[in-house]
Parts: structure tokens; sequence; C-alpha cells
């Protein structure tokens, strides 16, 4: 029987990412969470001896890590080689420079495979790599990420990639045809030119964070997802994958979940607070209270039609802080709230509440607490020059 190739592959780690509004500790832990992922998969592939362990981009969320996470990774790194486990990785969208004249156009991994640790398949327009795996000659060609490609293009439809192997991997970091991040206005491969990398028993493509796989004869294609949920719209298992892989195709294929932050998203509509009979701002601070929890990852989405003076009432700052001391981390969005103007009537939905709205309502406020003339116009020009600065951003 002849043996089959072990591979860990793992994509869309984000490490380094960063979050605005999260103090320094709090965000040091959320980092821990984020490398908690990736570390899982290098423990499996530690664990069963994997012969390769594969990165499909995006290990980094952008192209100037702090120094912390590069040296985590070249830990990391160092002990999957010390276990003779072969690494390989490409770019993604997120750690590859936009242009050249950004970091020289040099990715972080870079770094690491300068010193032999990894391989990155960088350069040229299908950088291949062969190894010896497993009793196998092994195969693996990639499609660099260009900045600059359009929505639009198919980034496979010029390719033509003829390798040598006895077991041949492509991989990529690109949404396919049917799998697409939600929102997504890039190049995205179609289904039909994957028949381009008929060659390859195994064809894997990063930058999707839920992970699927399908098989087509002796191909298969695998998303390996990334290894956290990164934003409240994904509600997808996190976690990497393991493939055993010989030259008839993959024999064995497991998505393994790895933990992730809780995360919710709290949705407090106007109308259930006001029947709630006390100020709308008391009940969304009630409804913030019992939702929060220590490790929690929390959204407050309010919505529905309010008036004018409530909303000035509602305290988004006080919301936003009882959140931040209860749970792990808090946003309030606001964009569902509809202002009624005075005489009743509703606005047209969707609605934003904009600054140069609430700059208005503050200046309207003031100005009609006062009888004299004198200061009505000198509230009217103050609330003119600011608006000039706002919006042009000088000082008037
Ligand atoms: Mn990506």
């Amino acid at each position: 029987m002849e043996d089959s190739l072990k591979l860990v592959i793992t994509s869309d780690n984000h490490l380094n990412r960063y979050y605005d509004r999260l103090p320094p500790a709090r965000l040091a832990e959320r980092r821990r969470w984020l490398r908690q992922g990736f570390q899982a998969a290098v423990e499996f592939a530690l664990d069963r001896g994997a012969h390769l362990f594969l990165q499909a981009g995006d290990l980094f969320d952008t192209p100037d890590p702090r120094n912390a996470e590069r040296e985590y990774v070249a830990r990391e790194v160092a002990r999957l080689r010390a276990h003779g486990v072969a690494v390989v990785g490409i770019g993604g969208n997120h750690d590859t420079p936009k242009q050249r004249t950004e970091h020289g156009g040099i990715l972080p991994q870079s770094v690491y495979a300068r010193l032999g640790g990894l391989h990155l398949l960088t350069d040229g327009s299908l950088p291949t790599l062969t190894l010896e795996l497993a009793g196998q000659h092994v195969c693996i060609g990639a499609l660099p990420w260009i900045p600059t490609r359009l929505a639009g293009e198919d980034p496979l439809a010029e390719v033509d990639w003829r390798p040598a192997g006895s077991i041949n991997l492509f991989v990529f970091h690109h949404s396919i045809e049917g799998h697409i991040y939600p929102g997504a206005n890039e190049a995205i491969v179609q289904r039909a030119s994957l028949d381009r990398l008929a060659a390859a028993q195994l064809v894997v493509a990063g930058h999707v964070h839920e992970h699927a796989y399908w098989t087509t004869g002796r191909q298969t294609v695998v998303i390996p997802g990334a290894t956290e949920r990164l934003t409240f719209g994904e509600r997808h298992t996190p976690g990497f994958v393991y493939v055993e892989l010989t030259p008839g195709g993959v024999e064995r294929l497991e998505h393994i979940s790895v933990p992730c932050q809780p995360r919710r998203d709290l949705a407090l509509h106007t109308w259930t607070l006001q029947a709630e009979g006390d100020d709308l701002c008391a009940a969304a601070l009630r409804h913030i209270e019992a939702a929060a929890a220590p490790d929690l990852l929390l959204r407050v989405r309010l919505s529905g039609p309010i008036r004018r003076e409530d909303y000035r009432a509602l305290d988004l700052r006080r919301l936003w802080e009882c959140g931040m001391e209860r749970a792990f981390a808090c946003e309030i969005d606001t964009s569902g709230l509809v202002i009624e103007d005075a005489l009743g009537l509703r606005m047209a939905g969707g609605v934003r509440v904009s600054q140069r709205e609430a700059l208005e309502t503050s200046a309207r406020a003031l100005m009609d607490e006062t009888d004299d003339p004198a200061e009505r116009a000198l509230l009217a020009e103050a609330l003119a020059a600011v608006l000039a600065c706002y919006e042009q951003g000088t000082p008037a």
C-alpha cells in the first residue's frame, strides 16, 4: 500500500488584527484568541506527523504585523521544521502590500522564507515547488495574489499549469463562484476554470472564511476557512483542515473546528424599548446589562423610529461604557435609527444620524432657548462656521 501525503491546511488566521476602541490589555487578549486557531493547526500537524503544513494566505491581517506576532510565527514555524514538517505559504489580500512602494512590495512571511523556515510561493506567474515527501514527488503550484486584479476578472483564466509530480496540489487566495465573500467586489475564480488545474489532485483556496470542499473525479477543492470568526456577520465554525492525499486523490479530509470567542448581536427596537415604560436610555441599559458577559464581543444594534428629543436624550456614550464594563468589547450601531421630524412625519427609511445633523440639532436647541436676536445670530454664525470646518476639514 502506498503512503499517503499527510497535510494540514490553514488559512485566514489574520494574526495581529487591530480593533479600534479596545484598551491595550483587551487587544492583547483578543490577539491571543486569534492565535489559538493557528496554534491548534500547528499542534495537530505535529501530533499526526504531517509531512506538509500549508498556509493559504492572510496569515497576518496586514503587511506590517507587530514584532510580537512575527516572533510568535517564527517560533511555530521553527517547531514545525524541527519535526521535519515542510511549511509552504502564499500571500493573501491582507498580508500582501498593495503596491511595490509599500514595504518594497515584500510580504512579512518572506523573512521566514529567507531563513529557510518556509517556502513562500510568491514570485513569477505560477511559482511551483517540488518536494520529495512521503515517498512521492509532490508539486505545489500557486497563483500569487495580485492587488491590481479587477472585479469581473477570472484569476485562473490564463492559467496553464503542467506539473510533473505524482501528487500535484495548487493553491490560491480567491473566492470561487458559489463560494463568495459577502459583499465581494473582486476577481472571482469561475467553477469551469478549475478544469485548468486538472493535473491537481487537490486545489486549495484561501480567502473565504467559511469552510467547504467538494470532489469532482480525481480532484478535490478545499476552502480551509478562517481560524476565528472575524466579523459579526460570520456564522461559520472556524477551524483548519487535515488531508491525506495519494496520487489517486483525497483519501481522507477532516475539518477540525477550533473555539472562537463568543459574539452576540443584540437588536434593540425603539418600539420594544418604549413599551417598557421609562426612557429609552434606561431601557437600553437594562438590555445591555442582561446580555453582557465577560468574554463576549457585543454589538448593540439600535433600530426603529425615534423622536429628535429622544435621540438627544439617548446617551450613546453611556450605553457603550456600560457594554465595555460588562462585556469584553462593545460597539453601538445606530444606523437603523430613523429620526422623526418635529411634525411627527417620519423621514424616508434608513436615514442615518450624521455628525452634521447632531451639530445642527444642538445649535437649534440653543437657538430655541433664547429670545435675544443677537444671541440667535451669533449661534447661527457659530453653527455655519462649525459646519464649514467639519465639512472642509479646515479651521474656520
Ligand atoms: Mn483574504
